[in-house]
């Protein structure tokens, strides 16, 4: 019996040199968590490989890939604009981060995120035994669990969610709502980062559907579904060793050199709406109108990686923050003395590491995150216990790091009266809240998480078998 993972992309890097590729294992949250999972016996991880590849060296591609037990699903350009950008980046994220004005329902994108869901279950079907476990990964494939359930009708199969799960009132909204909700329903256990997100998820259901629930478990047609919380956590033994690597160390020393005495504040997202990187700023430009003692005494540095750029809303998005942060350092800005520092682009996880060890104050202030990982790695880094997180309450991950400041994102006054609490924290405070939140980062880190979630799936599927033997 073999564990087959399925994700929308696989976990790999690529590089294509002169017409060859080369595949590098990712070094991502999810891929290292299950990387005892999908590397073991003859178990497998089925994707997108995230390029384009023309159909006479598709098989050159999957060899390639099977080194490496990872399986390819092949899409089109169509197919990533339609099913990829189009359904679920703008419909499904949106909705779900409750922006349910930058949702287009639009029918194409539905037809193919249903032909795109099938594909993926061609393709699951053809490495699949009856007796494998199967864990879907995400927003992208809520359809796979009904389509595999009913091709295989005895199989295990699990569900995570990584982005929040709405309450019915902005769910009911989608005009293929129960479609979705039926897809999903295919699976035996139902995951999603936090206990709020599971009430919204069995709600829903029992509104939408023919479906009732006792506790977290909902029972449909002689099926029962087993839905809770599994808050992912990171790899807190890699970003914790990082800090004292020598290349780390270096470029920490690079980022303070002449910043002796100021305070640095990190921010650090992809380009997303979801994220309230504006209001982070519009926090930064109160507290310099507020309080002018700490002009000249703190830098932000802001770190946005490329995302989606593709979508009308996210471009948009990249000018106002171009406009804000231009804005912003030429008002206040003097010869040897800016405000923000502002990056858009990715770093090497050492630079990024270097980061969040220089980083006096990390400000991690979204309007919705599923959980919210950054957070936790800025807390696994402080090897000395010291800094101070502020963290939005609208993060997953504000539900176990309750001794960082919590905000709320939508209160710029709020933000700025964090940054300025945590400005002036003493030390033993930053202490012992920092340890607190590092004990739990280093235990339910994501290899708890991956156990925990397997162990209970073959627990869900233990019960009901003897259920039906009974
Ligand atoms: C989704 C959900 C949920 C960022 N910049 C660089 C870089 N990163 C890495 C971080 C972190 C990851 O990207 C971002 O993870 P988040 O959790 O913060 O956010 P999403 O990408 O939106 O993830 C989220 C997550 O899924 C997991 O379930 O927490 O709520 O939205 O790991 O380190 N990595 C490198 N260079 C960068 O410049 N190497």
């Amino acid at each position: 019996m073999k564990t087959v993972i399925i994700s929308n992309r696989l976990p790999v890097k690529i590089i294509e040199e002169n017409g060859h590729y080369t595949f590098i294992p990712s070094e991502g949250g999810l891929a290292t968590g299950l990387g005892d999972v999908y590397q073991s016996g003859n178990s497998v991880w089925i994707g997108w490989p995230g390029i384009d590849v023309p159909e006479e060296r598709q098989q050159e591609v999957t060899d390639k890939l099977a080194k490496l037990n990872l399986y390819p699903v092949f899409l089109t350009q169509d197919e990533i604009n339609l099913y990829y950008e189009g359904f679920s980046n703008e419909v499904l994220w949106p909705v779900f981060h409750y922006l349910v004005t930058y949702a287009h329902y639009e029918q194409s994108y539905w037809d193919c995120y249903q032909s795109v869901n099938q594909k993926f279950a061609s393709a699951a079907l053809k490495v699949l035994h009856k007796k494998d476990k199967i864990w879907i990964q995400d927003y992208q494939l809520l359809l796979l669990p009904g389509i595999l359930r009913s091709e295989l009708p005895q199989s295990t199969i699990g569900f995570f969610q990584h982005i929040p799960f709405p309450s019915y009132e902005i769910f009911r909204l989608i005009p293929w709502r129960d479609e979705l909700l039926n897809g999903v329903l295919g699976a035996d256990l139902v995951g999603f980062h936090t206990y709020d997100d599971v009430r919204h998820f069995l709600s829903t259901a029992t509104r939408l559907l023919p479906v009732n629930s006792s506790a977290n478990v909902l029972n449909s047609n002689e099926r029962q579904i087993v839905v809770e919380a599994f808050p992912m956590g990171i790899d807190f033994d890699k970003f914790s060793g990082l800090t004292a690597r020598d290349e780390v160390q270096k470029e920490m020393e690079y980022f303070r050199k002449g910043k002796e005495g100021l305070k640095l504040i990190l921010s650090i997202d992809r380009l997303d709406y979801s994220k309230g990187i504006l209001e982070r700023l519009k926090a930064l430009e109160l507290l310099l109108q507020l309080h002018p003692e700490y002009i000249g005494k703190i830098e932000l540095y802001m770190v946005v990686v490329p995302s989606r750029d593709t979508v009308p809303q996210y471009r948009d998005l990249k000018e106002q923050i171009d406009q804000f942060v231009g804005n912003l350092n030429a008002r206040y800005r003097s010869i040897n003395w800016i405000p923000v520092n502002y990056f858009y682009r990715s770093f090497p996880i050492e630079v990024l590491s270097a980061l969040y060890s220089a980083a006096d104050i990390c400000l991690v202030t979204p309007m919705r995150d599923g959980m919210n990982l950054v957070s936790k790695e800025y807390v696994a880094s402080r090897q000395n216990n010291d800094g101070v997180l502020i963290l939005s309450e609208m993060a997953g991950a504000s539900k176990e790091l309750t001794d960082a400041v919590i905000v709320n994102p939508n209160n710029v006054g709020d933000i700025m009266e964090a940054i300025v609490l945590a400005l002036k924290m003493p030390l033993e405070e930053q202490q012992s809240r920092m340890k607190a939140m590092r004990g739990i980062v280093e235990k339910f880190n994501v290899k708890h998480w991956v156990n925990n979630f397997i162990l209970r799936l073959n627990e869900v599927k233990d019960s009901q078998q003897s259920l039906l033997t009974k």
